[in-house]
């Protein structure tokens, strides 16, 4: 038995790559090209597979952590015979007994510098990316060197016969079960023939598409220099950088090997949910493969994320179901046919961010699965806002400000401690409530790009200052992008306040996994009969939304009732 070291390969240049993923524990038993972790920069995402084949002993890095090319990820013990035919693998590197705990960085250099190349990156290609015949200006992109000699499946053609493309355009995108990676043209020309079909499979130096290029009389026409090198991660982050909305519509191909009629009339249906998926290849080669639409499974890996085991539930619980509920889920539902707008005047086109499609996506599967009800309510919050107004001075002195917002929410989650059922959630399609002891609640923030919901922690257990102070660092933090995925996660309900934009109401949309959700609109002061007389109260309309699946109209309006209650008379925020 021998002990190795597996290091990160060259990833692209690439450097400070957050680890996404762990794909194996300590006692694995891997095979060589396994992939091992998952790689995200700033550009791309890419499983690292395994120079060596032998057991785990060792993890070196977890998720988080920012790797570069040469850093340690693992140990494997290798049997002898295993380590001997990765020595002559790529990637392989020796780190006999004894001299691991001594290993410095210009050993890892040395031991990069000898072999040390996965096959996510392929090495400067000596290999023509393309060919002429002589006199001829027709050229033959072939398949540069894509760091892997076995087959790679043709998963999109980007060009037709006719087309006019720049050098560096897309020809087709090329899937291997670790990355995928999209080939860009040789030459500026126009498309003659396009040699390949989605689905074929092909390999290093496979003809591709064939340019008619002016003024090309070259025998042959080589690739890009060993300078910069056609590595697959690259390739990735040279097409994100480009065309981004392109790259990420390109990851979210039609996983159904034969998909259903509705979807193959409207491809920008498609695209514009696809954009939200968030996956490795080797996770859509496999969804492919089982005909799953990645749009409807849930990632639950770092940043929303599908991960292996997501695919395997989704399946499951999608076997587990009656038929007639497959249907009832939105499948077969018309979709909205796209219109060109132009033929009425004109008109602006404007991608939308990433934020605003991923809400789209979340707004619509809400939609679809939960049935809503909204139930309406005022409350009182003259003494409320008396308070507040009191209490400006001292905010100031605080270098705060106090909006009625860190009151709504202390009163929200009173009044859902008292009534547990709204901060639970479905399980096990249905089967059974989720109870949850703790109180984080959702706030909808609305940002120039987009709407996002940043979690406060333990509302409960938090004072209306502190509940002040968290609301505005996170609302802000929102707007500058910095929320960390920890700050989106946990939150057992939601609320969507628009008091300080307006409003007499409106009837927000469940973020479902969670059944219900708080819509506040903005407070004005209304003449309210007292038994008596007409007297002027400051009212704010309230409206809870909840999935009828779970909540049902008694269990809403004991919610909302006390919530109101509690506004109405702040005096018992100061009991809880
Ligand atoms: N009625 C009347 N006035 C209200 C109010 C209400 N319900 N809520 C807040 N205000 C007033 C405050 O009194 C304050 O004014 P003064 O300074 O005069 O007291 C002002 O609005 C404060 O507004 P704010 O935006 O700075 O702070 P906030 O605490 O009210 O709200 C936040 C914070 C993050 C909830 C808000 O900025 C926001 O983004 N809201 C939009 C959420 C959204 O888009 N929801 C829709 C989701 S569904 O598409």
């Amino acid at each position: 038995m021998t002990n190795k070291t597996v290091v990160v390969p060259d990833i692209g240049g690439a450097e400070g790559a957050e680890v996404v993923e762990l794909l194996v524990s300590v006692g694995d038993v891997i095979e060589l090209e396994q992939s091992l972790i998952v790689l995200e920069s700033d550009k791309a995402s890419m499983e690292i597979p395994s120079a060596e084949a032998g057991t785990v002993t060792e993890i070196r890095v977890a998720v988080g952590d920012q790797l570069s090319e040469g850093d340690v990820i693992l140990m494997v013990e290798s049997p002898a015979a295993a380590s001997e035919a990765a020595a002559a693998a790529p990637g392989a590197s020796e780190d006999p007994a004894g001299q691991l705990e001594s290993e410095t960085a210009s050993e890892t250099d040395a031991i990069l510098d000898s072999s040390t190349v996965a096959d996510v990156s392929a090495s400067a290609s000596s290999t023509d990316a393309s060919s002429a015949d002589e006199g001829s200006n027709e050229i033959e992109v072939l398949v540069p060197d894509i760091g892997t000699d076995g087959d790679v499946e043709v998963v999109e053609l980007c060009v037709s016969v006719g087309d006019t493309v720049a050098e560096g355009d897309s020809l087709v995108v090329l899937e291997s079960d670790k990355a995928s990676m999209e080939v860009p043209s040789t030459h500026a020309g126009e498309v003659l023939s396009i040699l390949v079909s989605d689905g074929s499979q092909v390999k290093q130096g496979s003809p591709l598409v064939v340019l008619t290029v002016a003024g090309v009389n070259a025998t042959r026409v080589t690739a890009p220099p060993a300078s910069k090198p056609a590595s697959t991660a690259e390739v990735s982050q040279a097409k994100a950088e480009d065309k981004p909305a392109k790259t990420e519509a390109r990851r979210v191909e039609p996983v159904a090997s034969d998909p259903p009629p509705s979807a193959q009339s409207a491809p920008a249906e498609i695209s514009l949910d696809a954009a939200s998926i968030y996956v490795g290849p080797a996770v859509r080669k496999l969804a492919r493969e089982f005909g799953v639409d990645l749009t409807s499974v849930r990632g639950s890996g770092p940043k929303g994320r599908i991960v292996k085991e997501d695919l395997h539930t989704y399946v499951s619980k999608r076997l587990a179901e009656p038929q007639s509920e497959v249907n009832a889920t939105g499948s077969g539902i018309p979709l909205v046919p796209e219109v060109d707008f132009s033929k009425f005047g004109e008109i602006r086109r404007e991608e939308r961010s990433r934020i605003d499609k991923v809400t789209a996506a979340n707004m619509s599967r809400s939609w679809l699965n939960v049935p809503h009800v909204t139930q309406f309510d005022d409350a009182d919050i003259t003494e409320l806002e008396a308070f507040r107004q009191s209490l400006k001075q001292e905010a100031e002195r605080r270098g705060s400000k106090l909006s009625p917002v860190p009151f709504i929410i202390k009163a929200t989650a009173i009044a859902l401690n008292a009534n547990p059922k709204l901060k639970s959630s479905l399980a096990e399609g249905g089967e059974a409530l989720i109870y949850k002891s703790y109180c984080h609640i959702g706030m909808a923030v609305d940002t120039p790009s987009g709407l996002v919901v940043p979690v406060i922690k333990d509302v409960d257990k938090k004072s209306i200052w502190e509940l002040s102070d968290e609301i505005r660092e996170l609302a802000a933090k929102a707007k500058e992008k910095k929320l960390r995925p920890g700050d989106m996660q946990g939150a057992v309900f939601t609320v969507s306040s628009l008091g300080n934009i307006g409003g007499r109401g409106f009837t927000p949309i469940v973020n479902a996994p969670e059944v219900a959700i708080l819509g506040v609109s903005k407070a004005s002061t209304q003449p309210v009969w007292d038994g008596e007389q007409f007297a002027a109260r400051v009212m704010l309309p309230l409206s809870l939304s909840y999935d009828h699946r779970v909540v049902n109209g008694g269990d809403g309006g004991r919610f909302l009732t006390y919530l109101v209650q509690l506004l109405a008379d702040i005096r018992q925020l100061a009991m809880h």
